[in-house]
């Protein structure tokens, strides 16, 4: 059982456009060179989604498996793909994320509404996200947007068993509107509720936009890990743009510092959720 805190980077997400987030990494290079900033600031995993020549969203498997080999290649950090992909994204992309080999994926356990539009999570397509997953040796990364969902995977892993690693972790995506609310009192919910999923479960904890520092102080505090970066954040402080994802990342970690709880190392990260080395 560690002490230290496992730091989570989403650079990029698929929701902010280049045009309005100058910042926003969305070429390799930059992603490549925010992934090295993050890891030398404390990140042990990155959540990634790239984008194509146009900076829109993008699954496409070519650039994907070039993406994993890149990252591989400039840094030690755990590489997560994200299966949620867009809102637009079909779900034979979504699984196809797979064939990029990552260390880990995304695995979001329930529809929700997602500002005005809906991210789509049949029960169906869970189940083979979560199957595929352990056919290939991909450690999931189940994505909690409501409170529900903690029992839909409750339910996941009840009826199709551990996945691969043995390691259940969850991240808790606090504040999308039609989702949770970013609050203390609803990670505290949350918390409790894992009590149901296998002994050692972990969780880490985002919030969006102006739910990010109660969010990360709420989840610090209960003993939980921490997810940032410009997916969900992109103002640092009222009237302030985010500048990079390492700013993010840094301040991340000093708060987990003064919480006498120190980022881990991707080592420490792998071994904590059941990563080979
Ligand atoms: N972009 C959202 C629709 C994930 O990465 O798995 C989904 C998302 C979750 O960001
Ligand atoms: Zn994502």
């Amino acid at each position: 059982m560690t002490n230290g805190t496992l730091i989570t980077v989403a650079p990029t997400g698929a929701e902010s456009a280049k045009a309005d987030v100058p910042a926003l990494p969305v070429t390799l290079d930059e992603l490549v060179a925010t992934a090295k900033e993050c890891e030398a600031v404390g990140a042990s995993v990155i959540h990634v989604h790239i984008r194509d020549d146009d900076a829109q969203p993008s699954l496409d498997p070519v650039r994907l498996r070039e993406t994993v080999a890149a990252l591989r290649s400039s840094t030690d950090l755990i590489v997560q793909l994200s299966s949620g992909g867009s809102v637009h994204d079909p779900e034979s992309a979504r699984l196809a994320v797979l064939d990029a080999g990552p260390d880990m994926a995304s695995c979001t356990m329930g529809t929700v509404n997602f500002g005005d539009d809906v991210f789509m999570n049949r029960w169906e397509f869970i189940v083979g996200l979560h199957t595929r997953m352990q056919e290939r040796g991909v450690v999931p990364e189940y994505e909690i947007f409501d409170l529900g969902q903690l029992w839909a995977l409750q339910r996941l892993l009840d009826k199709h068993g551990l996945p691969a690693g043995g390691h259940v972790h969850v991240d808790f995506v606090m504040g999308v509107p039609g989702g949770m609310p970013g609050t203390p009192a609803a990670l505290v919910a949350c918390q409790q509720a894992l009590r149901e999923l296998p002994d050692g479960t972990t969780f880490s904890a985002t919030g969006i936009g102006r739910f990010t520092l109660p969010v990360l102080l709420t989840s610090l505090g209960a003993g939980g890990h921490l997810r940032v970066g410009m997916e969900d954040t992109v103002t640092y402080a009222k009237g302030q743009p985010v500048e990079s994802n390492a700013q993010l990342v840094a301040r991340a970690s000093a708060f987990a510092r003064l919480a006498q709880r120190p980022p881990l190392t991707p080592g420490e990260a792998r071994n904590l959720l059941g990563i080979p080395p």
